[in-house]
């Protein structure tokens, strides 16, 4: 297991290279270039001044982190060719800083999606939360409305261009199944793969999160059998998952470790991070400790050491401690607390082997 950490780039993160540096094992910087909208072809110069930023410290840039999917590739519109041109364009620049992962989802309109990003806990920490009743109360422009006036919500993973036009985008998803969606990814994944296996570039999809539908958009990537189907939609070893605990297993009925040994060969990179799940669906970012949420993060990792993962990991989130003032979600202290705890797993069944 190859173990990185999540960086926004220069200017762009509290989180400071030296300190990633200090955090033990860390081999990668997981990264993007996040002020390229979706479907952009990423230039050249802007990968090499991250590769000149991150060569300093001795990282390396294997695992990207999104490159994102353009909502017409999702939509199906015939300017989705171009589009998925510029995608693979891009695949060959990255290859170029020699990239081996990236990772995408296929989430219509939404990335992730809580309702809370500093619910407090007994403890004095903050994380994010997920309150069901709230989203299934709200109206989608207000809960967008609400976040883009506070700065302070800006939700990760979320690209303003998108949602710019949000009504728009409800009204043009209005017709379309989730076997319109599983169409769509296969039309982009049949013309991505080849380039990504050329390549030698593992694509490797993000589960949804929340793995449900919201406001009644379509979502495909939810339990075991979408992550099945996903990977016989083109059955190559390049078509491969990101796992994410944290976002697949907010559904009780989802065994994250079972999934792990089913789908171990296929799995690029692994997001390791636990929840408490209530029982009234709600659910909280925990530490990751496996007592601390609903998640079996032993057996998760024990899952991965069974299966001899030689992927990337990183520790997903963390919670905001110690008065940290970070993106939500995407602190240091949280985050370095989970990768000891995930090493610490991991040593043990390494001496145990
Ligand atoms: C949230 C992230 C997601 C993820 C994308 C992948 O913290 O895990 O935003 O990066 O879904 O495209």
């Amino acid at each position: 297991m190859k173990m990185g950490f999540r960086w926004y780039g220069e200017g762009n993160d509290t989180v400071t290279l030296d300190q990633i540096k200090q955090i033990p094992g860390v081999e990668s910087i997981v990264w993007a270039l996040h002020d390229m909208a979706a479907g952009e072809e990423w230039p050249m110069e802007k990968i090499l001044k991250v590769k000149e930023a991150t060569d300093k410290y001795g990282f390396n840039l294997d695992v990207v982190e999104s490159v994102n999917v353009h909502e017409d590739i999702k939509l199906g519109l015939p300017t989705r060719d171009k589009y998925i041109e510029n995608y693979k364009k891009t695949i060959e620049k990255l290859a170029k800083v020699g990239v081996k992962v990236i990772c995408y989802n296929f989430m219509p309109v939404f990335d992730w999606l809580r309702t809370d990003l500093y619910k407090e806990a007994e403890d004095g920490s903050t994380a994010l939360f997920y309150e069901k009743a709230k989203i299934n109360d709200i109206d989608p422009m207000e809960l967008v409305n609400k976040i883009a006036s506070n700065p302070d919500l800006t939700m990760p993973g979320w690209e303003p261009e998108r949602l710019k036009n949000l009504s728009q985008l409800f009204e043009a998803y209005k017709n379309v199944t989730e076997e319109d969606l599983w169409n769509n990814l296969k039309y982009f994944l049949e013309q991505i793969i080849p380039v990504a296996e050329i390549n030698d570039i593992k694509m490797a999809v993000h589960p949804d999160d929340p793995p449900w539908s919201i406001f009644g958009l379509p979502r495909i990537v939810k339990d075991r059998n979408d992550l099945a189907r996903l990977l016989k939609l083109v059955d190559n070893p390049y078509n491969c998952l990101t796992l994410c605990s944290g976002a697949i297993g907010s559904n009780p009925n989802n065994d994250v470790p079972a999934m792990i040994r089913e789908f171990g060969n296929r799995i690029a990179f692994a997001h390791i991070r636990n929840v408490k799940i209530y029982e009234n669906g709600d659910f909280i970012e925990t530490s990751h400790r496996t007592c601390d949420g609903s998640l079996d993060i032993c057996d998760i990792v024990k899952a991965y050491h069974e299966v001899g993962f030689t992927g990337y990991a990183r520790p997903d989130h963390g919670r905001h401690i110690w008065n940290e003032q970070c993106r939500p979600g995407y602190g240091l202290y949280d985050r370095a607390l989970g990768i000891m705890y995930i090493w610490g797993i991991w040593d043990s069944l390494q001496r145990n082997k």
